[in-house]
């Protein structure tokens, strides 16, 4: 009995509260009274409940910062970036960074489109050579919001040559070469808001507020 004994007490030690438990119930019929019931702490349900309620209310006093202008910037990621699984790590660079995803769409939008979304490098010489590259495979359109969405979106992007971009940018990390550079970014407010309309219809573009903008913005 007092080796079960131990090894209830290893088992509570190792595995916290629930172990406590559980070890609790295997030596139930003699020790149970002595070594488990101290440890688990009995708080009424309503004390737990006022408790709960006091730590959330205090985590809402802070003041709402969150920007009242809502700047969007447009980030695609290219057929290079699909295909080489880069998803998931462009996404998570821009929410991580705190911006917030209000669109996104995967698509093959046709020479057209991007004839389209390209039109003032229609004249530059690698334009051709441009269209084939965007469509070449499905790409990955996104508007992303906040403070200065566009020009910060464009510092995490890196420079139009991966060559000139600095590690830790999108650009700088992951790929080598202008022709297969993995991302788009708008380059000012109008552009982004002017190619936010070419990839989205206005009812793709969803307005809500992230639980976590009150951690995110703040001017103290
Ligand atoms: P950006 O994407 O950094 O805004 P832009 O000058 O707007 O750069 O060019 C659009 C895209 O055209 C580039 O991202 C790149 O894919 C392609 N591009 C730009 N310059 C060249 C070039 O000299 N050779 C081949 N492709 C280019
Ligand atoms: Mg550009």
């Amino acid at each position: 009995m007092r080796a079960f004994s131990s090894t209830a007490r290893l088992l509570a030690g190792a595995a916290g509260l629930s172990g406590a438990f559980v070890a609790g119930g295997l030596a139930r019929d003699k020790y149970s009274h002595l070594q488990f019931e101290a440890a688990v702490p009995v708080l009424p349900k309503e004390s737990l409940a006022a408790l709960t309620q006091e730590r959330v209310s205090k985590s809402f006093q802070l003041k709402a910062d969150a920007p009242s202008q809502t700047e969007r910037t447009f980030i695609m990621i290219k057929p290079d970036g699909v295909q080489r699984g880069l998803v998931g790590e462009i996404i998570k660079r821009f929410e991580q960074k705190g911006f917030k995803l209000v669109a996104i769409r995967m698509m093959r939008p046709g020479e057209a489109h991007l004839r389209e979304h390209y039109a003032d490098l229609a004249a530059r010489s690698f334009f051709p050579g441009l269209v084939k590259y965007m469509d070449s495979g499905p790409v990955v359109a996104m508007a992303w919001e906040g403070q200065g969405a566009v020009k910060t979106g464009r510092v995490m992007l890196g420079e139009t040559n991966p060559a000139d971009s600095k590690p830790g940018t999108i650009r700088g990390d992951y790929c080598i070469t202008v022709g297969r550079n993995i991302c788009h970014g708008s380059d000012a407010v109008e552009s982004a808001n002017h190619e936010i309309g070419l990839w989205f219809r206005p009812e793709d573009v969803c307005d809500y507020t992230p639980m976590a903008a009150d951690w995110v913005y703040g001017d103290n």
